[in-house]
């Protein structure tokens, strides 16, 4: 890891992190961050202040003044080198998130993946930044729309895409002309400052100025800071339903814009028409991939009467053969919790849904030994539940799975939408009724609905986010750059009249 660190340009200095650049000096108190993966300390970062907050801000606005003047291709073009420089330090940069977030290596290098993808999708767009022309009803009378950027776009990340998630803000705010000022996890902070680095090196032979990308690393207080501050008319939040609830209030309080991805409660419907061959895969990835903390992870599975036997006896099976372990070595399943409070999560819902008359299937255990030195080594658990008590309506960020019986696909669907979260779902069937059924406006009310697909692993062109205390937002793919800009409507009058609208007259 040392070369990681090194070739990422991660030092320790005077017991914090040197950031290498001056958009970013926290002068506050000193973040350590562990690995899950064996419970050692990776580094130091000192975190912001008020004051270092301020700068960054003032940065930040000043930066602004010259960005938005750029032009979207050119702005495009230096996302476009952004891209290239991220390709360059993939497996440098997959392997510390992969260390410092404790998800496997190839996730790791899959969660770079889709930050390249969304900078070749960014560099697209900055040519594409449409607005409408509309027929105006007046005579020699121009009518059209434009789309100009924001300001400052202030973007809190969570540590389970510790670099990814900012990426799908940072990309499409940046074509469209906005700088941004991030909030990464403070779990997850050395990969933020390793994204830092890369974004500054390619600012600097740009000849633009650094504050279009401003980092600041702090504890809930900094988002409080982002949240409430009228210099940031745009935040982006990905974590807790709480976390956004906070944000949302905050910001709307004094009517800015916030974008919202939180807690997912994701499901797949399994029919008795399904192909049970792609269903198995599909659950165990979306149940244990990421150790299940994705936003995206699959947490409950409704099964039809039919096959439910038959899909709970190979899920049991192929439970007892994942290997679990350091996610560094390719060879393992599963790698650890973030840290031992997600631990406590895990032992505590499991608990409490046993109190609620869940029956436990596999897991419910915390590994212990040499290789789980860390403490944040679980088994994931499958628990059988006959209807969906608190603790199956609620996002438990840890890899335990719900199974569910149903008889008619009514029932499953009202199952599958009676949780407060309405991020991802899913639906196994060849039928193409039911699959249809499950599309259509009193099917799933989730913001992504897949057939024959699972509930994780969204690729970045289409718009991601979810309902309900998803908190609304859609980032990344589609038309999600709206988000990051605000529309203006233009009228022209080239008559040498003054015809008003409506006809309405008015002489003087
Ligand atoms: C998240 O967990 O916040 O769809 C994002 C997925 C990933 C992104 C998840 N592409 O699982």
């Amino acid at each position: 890891m040392k070369k990681v660190l090194k070739a990422l340009q991660i030092k320790n200095i005077n017991n914090g992190v040197s950031t290498g650049v001056d958009s970013w000096a926290g002068s506050g108190k000193v973040l350590s961050s562990y690995s899950p993966v064996d419970g050692e300390l990776i580094g130091k970062v000192r975190q912001a202040t008020k004051d270092d907050y301020e700068k960054v801000i003032t940065k930040a606005e000043e930066a602004y003044k010259i960005w938005r003047e750029v032009p979207a291709p050119k702005r495009g073009e230096i996302v476009r080198q952004m891209g290239e420089a991220l390709r360059a330090n993939k497996d440098n940069l997959g392997r510390l998130v992969s260390y410092e977030m404790g998800k496997s290596l190839q996730e790791g290098w899959g969660e770079v993946q889709e930050m390249i993808d969304i900078c070749d999708f960014a560099v697209g767009l900055s040519r594409q930044l449409y607005g409408l022309s509309m027929h105006s009803e007046r005579l020699q009378h121009r009518m059209y729309e434009q789309w100009h950027p924001l300001g400052i776009v202030g973007i809190i990340s969570a540590f389970n895409f510790p670099v990814a998630v900012w990426s799908w803000n940072a990309m499409l705010a940046w074509v469209c002309g906005d700088v941004c000022v991030w909030k990464p996890s403070e779990k997850t902070p050395l990969s933020a400052i390793a994204c830092q680095h890369i974004i500054q090196a390619v600012l600097r032979n740009n000849n633009v100025p650094e504050g279009i990308s401003g980092l600041i690393v702090g504890d809930r207080e900094v988002g409080e800071w982002l949240s409430n501050d009228t210099r940031v008319p745009l935040v982006s939040a990905t974590g807790s339903t709480r976390m956004g609830k906070a944000v949302g209030q905050a910001v709307a309080g004094r009517l800015g814009r916030s974008l919202l991805e939180l807690g997912g409660n994701n499901a797949i419907i399994v029919t008795e028409n399904a192909d049970l061959q792609i269903v198995i895969p599909a659950v165990v990835f979306g149940a244990v991939g990421t150790a299940g903390q994705r936003c995206t992870t699959t947490r409950r599975l409704i099964l039809h009467e039919n096959i439910y036997e038959d899909v709970k006896n190979r899920l049991v099976k192929i439970y007892s053969q994942l290997r679990i372990g350091d996610p560094l070595d390719t060879n393992n399943h599963v790698g650890p919790l973030i840290d031992t409070d997600a631990v406590n999560n895990y032992q505590t819902a499991i608990e409490k849904v046993k109190a609620e008359g869940g029956n436990i299937l596999f897991g419910n255990e915390v590994l212990s030994g040499e290789a789980y030195q860390s403490g944040c080594y679980v088994k994931p658990t499958i628990v059988e539940v006959t209807t969906q008590t608190p603790m199956v309506c609620h996002e438990t960020f840890a890899p335990i799975l719900y199974l569910i019986k149903y008889s008619t696909l009514d029932e499953a669907i009202a199952l599958q939408n009676g949780v407060p979260q309405g991020l991802s779902s899913a639906i196994f069937t060849l039928n193409m009724r039911e699959a249809e059924q499950f599309l259509s406006a009193n099917g799933s009310d989730c913001g992504i609905a897949n057939v024959n697909i699972g509930t994780s692993g969204a690729e970045i062109g289409g718009a991601f986010g979810g309902e309900k205390e998803t908190g609304g937002g859609r980032e990344s793919g589609s038309d999600s750059w709206k988000n990051y800009m605000r529309r203006q409507t233009n009228t022209i009058n080239y008559s040498t009249q003054l015809p008003l609208a409506q006809g309405i007259k008015f002489d003087i």
